[in-house]
C-alpha cells in the first residue's frame, strides 16, 4: 500500500537532484522545492519570525492536526496483509463469490487488538484481543470484526457503552489504564450475570496471549450464508492458527509490559519479515433451523458458543499474513472496519449484539476518520468496481464522472451511470418476524452459568488454577468488599470448587450463591477445544530460544544449538553482558542482540544458558542475571544449561530445584535433544512447586 501523496518530482517528472547528489529534493505540500529546513524565516539573524514563511506555516499547521481521535475501544493495534485462500468450496450453502472457487485467493487486511487501553497503552495487558479481518473480495468488501474469545459480555448493544465506560480507566482519576482489575469494572460485572461467561474466559489465559499467532479469532455472532435461490444456513466463523494456542502466565505478562510494551507487534513484525508467515483455518459451524431449534441456547445470544463436539468446524479456508505496513498511520490507524460490510451471499442474523453494532462502526468512522469520505482511503478502498451517485464531502477524492449524479434518469446507457440489479445485487434473507414493539430480554437468553461453568470444566488443572489465580489477582484490586462478595456469589454458581479458591484467596467468607435468573440448562460436558493446552503446537517452530552467552563460552555447543534451532524452524536471540557481543571459545566474536539488562527471560519461550566458568561467576554477581534465570524457572520454561552455568542456579536460589524441564547441554546431540523437548513450552508441574498459591 502507497502513501496517499506520489514521491515529489521535477517538472518533468524526473526526481530533482538535490545538493547532496541524487535524493529526492524535499518540497512543501504544494510541490514547492525548500531550500532551508533547518530555520524559520526572520527579520535579520535575531529579528522576530515573520508570517510570511510559509514553508514554516504549512509544516507547522500540519503537525499540530497530526492527530485524529483513538478507537473509543480497541485504540492500541498492529495490522498486517496477506490473503485468504479457499480451500474447500461453501457453494452449496452461500452465493458469496469469496466462497465459490477453491484455490482462488482473496487480498485481505487484519488487524489485531487490546480493547481497554489506549494507543500507547502496553502489549500484554489481561484483556480481550480484537481480531478484525478485512477481505477485499470482488463483490464488495467484508469486514468479519471478531475477537479471540467467542463468547462476549453482554447480550445487547444497548448495553456497550456502560460495559466499556466500567472497563476503561475510572473518569474522575484517570486510572487505572489497560487493566480491569479496578471497581467500576467488577462492580458492572457483578451486576451484570450474563457476562460471566465471557469472565471465565477474560480470567483465562485466553487474555494475555504469547502472541497475536498463537491465538484463535472468532466471528462471536451467528451470521447466515444465502445461496442463489435465498435459502439460509445459520453460520459461526472460527480463525485457528497453524501456529497452535500458546499463553504466557500472568507474572510473565507483567514483566513482558515493562521489559517490552510492544511485545505482540514486535513478533508479528518479526515474524513477517523474516518469512516466517503466520497463518490460519478459517472454520465454519454450519447449521439449520432444526438444530437452533433443539440446541440448549438461543444462537442470537452471543453470551454462547456452540461447542464443536455439537456441530464440527469444517475448515474451508486460510488466511495468511505476508506483508507489513508501508505506514503505520495510513493503514493500520486509518483502517475503517465495519460489520455492516457484507457482500451478496452473508447475511446478519437477528443477535440483538449485532444489529447494534451494524450502527456503531459506521457512525464511530465519521467521527474517527472525518467525513463520509473514509471509504476513499486506499486501506478501506475496495478493489472491486464501484459505482453509485454518492459525492462531494470532505476530501472527496474520486467523485463520479459525467452529467448524472442521479437515478432515474435518461441520459442513456454511457452517461447514465449504474443502475441496480436485481439478481446480482446484495439480498436480505426474507425473515418473518412479527410481535409487539417492546423493550426485552428474550426469555431464551437466560441461562448465565451453564456455559461458564462448561468452559471452566474444560479446562486443565493448571489452566483452571490461571482462572483462580487471576479471579483473585482482579478482585484484590477492588477496593470495596461488597464488590468483591457479589462477585464471588456469581462464581457460586459457575463452580463451587473455583469460588471457595477465591474466596480463600481474598481471605473473606463465601457469600450467599446469587439468585439466577433461571435454573441452569443442565450440566454441560467439557469440551476439549476450550483449552489453549490441550490444543498447543507440536513443535518449537516460530517460537524464541534466549542464549545468554559470555566471553568464552563453549563455541561448538553454541554452533550445535544454533543448527537445532534453525532445523526446529525457531529463531533465537544472543543475550551478553554487553551489547558487543561475547568472544566465544574459538576466538571468534558472537554479536548480541540484547545485553542482559534488557533481555530478560520473559521475552523467550525458553532459554540456554552458554556460559564459560569465569563468564558465570562474574554473572553471578549481576542482579538481572539472577532474575533472568530465576524467572525462566518460575515461568516453567525450559532451561537448557553448559555445566559451567551452576553458578547461576546458586545464585537463584535453584541450584537443588532442577527438574527434567532442566537439561545439561554437553553434545550437539544435547543440543538438539533439548529443542525437542522445548516442543511442550513449559514444565507446568513446576508451577506446582514455585507458587505460593498452588500450594
Ligand atoms: Fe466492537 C471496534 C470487536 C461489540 C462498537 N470492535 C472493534 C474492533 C474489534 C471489535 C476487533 C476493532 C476494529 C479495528 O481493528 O479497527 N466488538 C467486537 C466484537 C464484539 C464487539 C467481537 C462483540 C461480539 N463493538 C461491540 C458492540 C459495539 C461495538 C456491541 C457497539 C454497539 N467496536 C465498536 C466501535 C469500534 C469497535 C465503537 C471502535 C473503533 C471502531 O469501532 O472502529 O464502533
Amino acid at each position: 500500500m502507497s502513501f496517499a501523496y506520489e514521491e515529489p518530482q521535477g517538472p518533468g517528472g524526473e526526481t530533482r537532484q538535490s545538493a547532496g547528489g541524487d535524493v529526492a529534493v524535499m518540497t512543501t505540500q504544494q510541490g514547492v522545492p525548500v531550500s532551508d529546513n533547518q530555520n524559520s524565516l526572520k527579520q535579520g539573524a535575531r529579528g522576530p519570525t515573520l508570517l510570511e514563511d510559509f514553508h514554516f506555516r504549512e509544516k507547522m499547521f500540519h503537525f499540530d492536526h497530526e492527530r485524529i481521535p483513538e478507537r473509543v475501544v480497541h485504540a492500541r493495534g498492529y495490522a498486517a496483509h496477506g490473503y485468504f485462500e479457499l480451500t474447500d468450496s461453501l457453494a452449496d450453502v452461500t452465493r458469496a463469490d469469496v466462497f465459490q472457487r477453491v484455490g482462488e485467493k482473496t487480498p485481505a487486511f487484519v488487524r489485531f487488538s487490546t480493547v481497554a487501553g489506549s494507543k500507547g497503552s502496553v502489549d500484554l495487558a489481561r484483556d480481550v484481543r480484537g481480531f478484525a479481518v478485512k477481505l477485499y473480495t470482488q463483490e464488495g468488501n467484508w469486514d468479519l470484526v471478531g475477537n479471540n474469545i467467542p463468547v462476549f459480555f453482554i447480550q445487547d448493544a444497548m448495553k456497550f457503552p456502560d460495559l466499556i465506560h466500567a472497563a476503561k480507566p475510572e473518569p474522575d482519576r484517570a486510572f487505572p489504564q489497560a487493566q480491569t482489575a479496578h471497581d467500576n469494572f467488577w462492580d458492572f460485572i457483578s451486576l451484570t450475570p450474563e457476562s460471566f461467561h465471557m469472565i471465565m474466559w477474560a480470567m483465562s489465559d485466553r487474555a494475555i496471549p504469547r502472541s497475536f499467532r498463537t491465538m484463535e479469532g472468532f466471528g462471536v455472532h451467528t451470521f447466515r450464508l444465502l445461496d442463489a435461490q435465498g435459502r439460509s444456513t445459520f453460520v459461526k466463523f472460527h480463525w485457528k492458527p497453524k501456529q497452535g494456542l500458546q499463553s504466557v502466565l500472568w507474572n510473565e505478562a507483567v514483566k513482558i509490559n515493562g521489559a517490552d510494551p510492544d511485545f505482540h507487534r514486535r513478533d508479528l513484525w518479526d515474524a513477517i519479515n523474516s518469512g516466517d508467515y503466520p497463518e490460519w483455518e478459517l472454520g465454519v459451524q454450519l447449521f439449520d433451523d432444526a438444530f437452533a431449534e433443539s440446541f440448549d441456547f438461543d444462537v442470537l445470544d452471543a453470551t454462547k458458543l456452540i461447542p464443536e463436539e455439537l456441530v464440527p468446524v469444517r475448515v474451508v479456508g486460510r488466511l495468511v499474513l505476508d506483508r507489513v505496513v508501508d505506514n503505520f498511520f495510513a493503514e493500520t490507524e486509518q483502517v475503517a472496519f465495519c460489520t455492516q460490510n457484507v457482500p451478496p451471499g452473508i447475511d446478519f442474523s437477528n443477535d440483538p449484539l449485532l444489529q447494534g453494532r451494524n450502527f456503531s462502526y459506521l457512525d464511530t468512522q465519521i467521527k474517527r476518520l472525518g467525513g463520509p469520505n473514509f471509504t476513499h482511503i486506499p486501506i478501506n478502498a475496495p478493489k472491486c468496481p464501484m459505482h453509485h451517485f454518492q459525492q462531494d464531502g470532505h476530501m472527496a477524492m474520486r467523485n463520479p464522472k459525467g452529467r448524472a449524479n442521479y437515478e432515474p434518469n435518461s441520459w442513456g446507457p454511457t452517461d447514465g451511470g449504474p443502475r441496480e440489479d436485481p439478481a446480482r445485487g446484495f439480498t436480505t434473507f426474507e425473515e418473518v418476524a412479527d410481535g409487539p414493539k417492546q423493550r426485552i430480554r428474550s426469555e431464551t437468553f437466560a441461562d448465565h452459568y451453564s456455559q461458564a461453568r462448561q468452559f471452566f470444566v474444560s479446562q486443565t488443572p493448571i489452566e483452571q488454577k490461571h482462572i483462580g489465580d487471576a479471579l483473585v489477582f482482579e478482585l484484590s484490586k477492588v477496593e470495596r468488599p461488597d464488590i468483591r462478595l457479589r462477585t464471588l456469589s456469581h462464581l457460586l454458581n459457575v463452580d463451587e470448587g473455583l469460588a471457595a479458591t477465591v474466596a480463600d484467596g481474598l481471605g473473606m467468607a463465601l457469600p450467599d450463591r446469587a439468585r439466577a435468573a433461571c435454573a441452569p440448562i443442565t450440566d454441560l460436558p467439557p469440551s476439549e477445544k476450550l483449552s489453549i493446552v490441550r490444543n498447543g503446537p507440536a513443535t518449537f517452530k516460530g517460537r524464541k530460544l534466549g542464549i545468554l552467552l559470555t566471553d568464552g563460552a563453549d563455541a561448538k555447543l553454541f554452533a550445535a544449538l544454533v543448527k537445532a534451532i534453525e532445523k526446529e524452524g525457531a529463531v533465537y536471540e544472543v543475550i551478553a553482558p554487553k551489547i558487543a557481543g561475547v568472544t566465544l571459545s574459538d576466538g571468534k566474536t558472537v554479536a548480541a542482540k540484547q545485553k542482559i539488562d534488557g533481555g530478560p527471560s520473559v521475552l523467550y519461550d525458553a532459554v540456554a544458558l552458554v556460559v564459560s566458568a569465569e563468564g558465570a561467576a562474574l554473572l553471578a554477581n549481576d542482579a538481572p542475571a539472577k532474575d533472568f534465570v530465576t524467572d525462566a524457572f518460575a515461568h516453567c520454561k525450559f532451561i537448557g544449561f553448559s555445566a559451567e552455568a551452576q553458578p547461576l542456579f546458586a545464585k537463584a536460589g535453584i541450584a537443588d530445584d532442577l527438574d527434567e524441564a532442566c537439561l545439561p547441554l554437553t553434545s550437539a546431540r544435547d543440543a538438539t535433544a533439548f529443542l525437542e523437548a522445548c516442543r511442550t513450552l513449559r514444565h507446568w508441574p513446576r508451577e506446582l512447586e514455585v507458587d505460593l498459591d498452588a500450594q
